[in-house]
């Protein structure tokens, strides 16, 4: 029965594939409207520079360029700046400073693409090299090279945040038995969607109604920002429609405003025509918001035995020119707090401070669940610090450490608190699984021949599901999710949601959610996503809170549907309804199994033969505001093996164990995590986004932005526990950014043990053979 219905815990083949697989897929670029225009942009060549004379003479010269918009064409109309949802400003084109290299600088509008594309090419800009400030730390020093002069504030400082005890824990420190500390960067890395970023924009001027096709994880919050911004210029909420189509990948990347976006959407207004804007591809690595650059300094304390005491964290982030992070208002470095990871530390202490400099929107996004990739990678690092210190097995430490399963629901010491858990349990099976005791004989006995094996581990606790409408709100819209349902008379059902998949397979999992609870097959369900029209309102998928929100919307919405559907029920089984079960997928009368009603006969009465009273039809909405959010976990154990000739890091295996609760489909869930794997390896090994003293770009395409290709990647072995949420209403934890969150701990983690006994204690990732064969040399350990 269960598996036709394809409910909770099946492994459901994706309904999106059929299109997908047939190159079917509707993506912003495959919108055509007639008298369609398009637009591209010149960029800065120079990180920061005055502009002295933009010339659009030439390019207004060619035939089929309709117009040129710089950022004097936009003060007029209010539009040269635009807000940031970090609550900073952001320029959608300069008037007079641009503040990175392929900083938006014009746009030109034309019939085709390539004209376009060529009117930016006969764009002169007269500018005047300014010094740059590219380094952080540098450009909180007193007298650095002012960023952002618009500022009241006379400095490249964006904000402090702290949380925990300080007192406490400098106190706690003070009379610790053990210290270590480590200094970690996380270098600036870019995700690289299949798709790039994108919009059509379409302006009615006769119904005063904008419709824009755009690559948005967000759609209804981009809409609100969009009637905030340009409410002014007659464009109110009603009259927009945003549709996010079908989308190749998001990552966090498609979360913010990108200044493309607001230039479509005034070139649009001002044209009357259709405008579309497609990112190449070397804008998007160039110019997209990027991800991490956070300098860290932790510090662990502890006592001799390896009881963990205190944690004291001290980053400098770095954002670049403007704050365009996606992070919930309250909280500027994201979830950087859930650092204390799976450890019952005592008393911690996280302060972390923003600075501006001459680079491109950092802190968005990278499959990261608000800076917790950052968090986990410094604490599980951390913890493997304190192992070589105190000569433990870092397995050992860790199961010595972790927050026992009797502790949940646990409050940490910087204020989450923890929903379900079991560390031990996910770290043994990964144990065995990869045989960790044989893997540590082998690795001493390699040891001794002189060859370079390691092992590494990462026990991360994540925290995904933002969020409980107290603690998160993007500039002030609260961050529940909602999800509507109606079912038709047939049975047959529609469910619209306020999430936007970028690939995780939603129109298969929701509709799996509705089954479960309904009793109707997941393939007589349609999942609809994305549209502000016709979905409620919802904040957006990222953070993996789609099945922690408006998951628990839409079993909230269903039970909603099942309740009135029960009275029908017995109005049509004549029974009592406290005499009426629900029982396997129908509606029973108690004791009697032969008396029972499908949902699908229920559904027809409901618009046929519904009890006098009530009203007709079978829907119901919900918006959800979970209680808490929700705290997946899992243990990865890394094995590696390095060449002493070359410094290569190959990865021999990996297991991963995850936890995210109560599973809806087990082979999407695993998809997740292989992807979300590759994407931990991604930073761990390969990438990184470097720029030079005057602020160019290195690493600025994939000729030297290096992705793991199919070559380099590991075949990922994977397990589970599952250890529900208490408080979601079907017990499920999000996952889709766990493995990214996890992942690069283990790798680094792997190759320190690997370099442990020649003194090596930390390595930066990612960690390139170029670096590991220079600490080779360094000990004269290389071949
Ligand atoms: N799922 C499940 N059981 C669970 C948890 C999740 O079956 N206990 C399913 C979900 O129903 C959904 C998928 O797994 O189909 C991911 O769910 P969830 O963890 O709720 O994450 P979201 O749907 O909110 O997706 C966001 C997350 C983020 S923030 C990034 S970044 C990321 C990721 O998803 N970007 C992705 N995975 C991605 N996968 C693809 N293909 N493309 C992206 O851009
Ligand atoms: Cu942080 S990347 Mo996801 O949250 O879209």
């Amino acid at each position: 029965m269960a598996v036709e219905i394809g409910g909770i815990g099946q492994s459901v083949k994706r309904k999106e594939d059929a299109r997908f697989i047939r190159g079917k897929g509707k993506y912003v670029d495959d919108v055509k409207l007639p008298g369609m225009l398009y637009l591209d942009i010149a960029r800065s060549p120079l990180a920061h520079a005055r502009i002295k004379n933009i010339d659009t003479s030439k390019a207004l010269k060619i035939p089929g360029v309709v117009a040129v918009i710089t950022g004097k064409d936009l003060v007029p109309l209010n539009l040269h700046w635009m807000p940031t949802l970090m609550s900073d400003k952001q320029m959608v084109l300069p008037t007079d400073t641009v503040l990175y290299q392929a900083q938006e600088v014009a746009a030109v509008v034309a019939t085709e693409r390539y004209i376009a594309a060529d009117g930016v090419d006969a764009i002169e800009v007269d500018y005047e090299p300014l010094p740059v400030v590219v380094d952080p730390i540098k450009a909180l020093q007193p007298g650095a090279t002012l960023v952002r002069e618009d500022r009241e504030q006379k400095d490249n400082h964006i904000w402090h945040w702290e949380v925990g005890d300080k007192a406490g824990t400098d106190k706690a420190f003070k009379d610790a038995e053990v210290v270590v500390k480590q200094d970690l960067y996380i270098p600036r890395i870019h995700v690289s969607s299949i798709e790039t970023c994108g919009i059509v924009a379409s302006f009615d001027k006769v119904e005063g109604k904008l419709t824009v096709w755009m690559t948005t994880q967000a759609p209804h919050a981009i809409r609100t920002v969009i009637a905030l911004v340009a409410g002014h210029l007659g464009l109110a909420e009603h009259k927009i429609r945003v549709i996010s189509p079908d989308i190749g990948g998001g990552f966090g990347g498609k979360v913010p405003v990108y200044p493309g976006y607001v230039l479509a959407i005034g070139a649009s207004v001002l044209t009357g025509a259709p405008v579309k804007w497609i990112e190449d591809r070397a804008e998007n690595i160039q110019a997209d918001s990027f991800a991490r650059d956070y300098h860290i300094s932790a510090e662990l304390a502890a006592k001799k035995d390896g009881t963990m005491q205190a944690l004291r964290v001290k980053t400098i982030a770095d954002h670049g020119a403007f704050d365009a992070a996606a992070n919930p208002s309250k909280y500027p470095a994201g979830l950087f707090h859930i650092i204390t990871g799976s450890y019952p530390f005592q008393k911690s202490f996280v302060e972390v401070d923003g600075a501006y400099t001459n680079k491109p929107p950092g802190g968005i996004a990278y499959r990261c669940s608000f800076r917790v990739t950052e968090a986990a990678f410094t604490i599980e690092r951390l913890v493997d610090v304190l192992a070589l210190e105190l000569k433990k097995d870092p397995a050992e430490l860790r199961m010595q450490n972790f927050i026992p399963p009797t502790a949940f629901p646990y409050t940490s010491s910087l204020g989450w608190e923890y929903d379900s858990g079991d560390y031990g349990r996910a770290l043994r099976l990964a144990m065995d699984k990869i045989g960790y005791a044989e893997l540590r004989k082998e690795q001493a006995a390699k040891r001794a021949k002189g060859e370079l094996m390691g092992i590494g581990i990462s026990s991360f606790t994540e925290i995904v599901g933002a969020g409980p409408s107290k603690n998160f709100d993007i500039l002030g819209i609260k961050m529940f999710d909602s999800a509507e349902i109606r079912v038709h008379p047939t049975g047959k059902v529609m469910v619209r949601i306020g999430v936007k998949s970028q690939g995780q397979g939603h129109e298969t999992t929701f509709g799996q959610i509705v089954a479960e609870e309904l009793g109707i097959p997941v393939a007589d369900i349609a999942v609809e996503e994305g549209d502000t029209d016709t979905a409620p309102y919802g904040l957006g998928t990222y953070a993996s809170r789609s099945t922690p929100v408006a998951g628990g919307a839409t079993a909230i919405a269903a039970r909603k549907i099942r309740e009135k559907a029960k009275l029908i029920a017995a109005h049509l089984l004549e029974a009592d309804p406290d005499d009426v079960e629900w029982k396997d997928y129908k509606f029973q009368v108690k004791g009697v199994p032969t008396k029972s009603k499908t949902m699908q006969e229920v559904a027809f009465a409901a618009y046929t033969n519904h009890p006098q009273g009530m009203e007709a039809g079978l829907e119901a909405v919900d918006y959800y505001d979970p209680p808490n959010l929700t705290f997946p976990f899992g243990s990865y154990i890394c094995v590696v093996d390095i060449d002493r000739g070359t410094g290569e890091v190959k990865i021999r295996r990996f297991v991963a164990v995850d936890d995210c609760g109560t599973i809806i489909n087990p082979m999407i869930v695993e998809g997740q995590i292989h992807g979300g794997l590759t994407m931990g390896l991604a930073p761990a090994l390969y990438e990184q986004i470097t720029y030079d003293e005057q602020g160019n770009i290195q690493g600025g395409t994939f000729m030297d932005y290096l992705l793991p290709t199919a070559m380099e990647t590991p075949s990922w072995e994977t397990a589970k526990t599952t250890t529900p949420s208490p408080h979601h209403p079907i017990g499920a934890k999000g996952v889709g950014e766990s493995a990214t969150v996890g992942a690069p701990a283990a790798i680094a983690n792997a190759v320190v043990d690997a370099l442990a006994h020649l003194g090596v204690r930390h390595i930066d990732i990612p960690i390139t053979p170029w670096k590991v064969q220079k600490i080779l040399k360094e000990h004269g350990a290389a071949e």
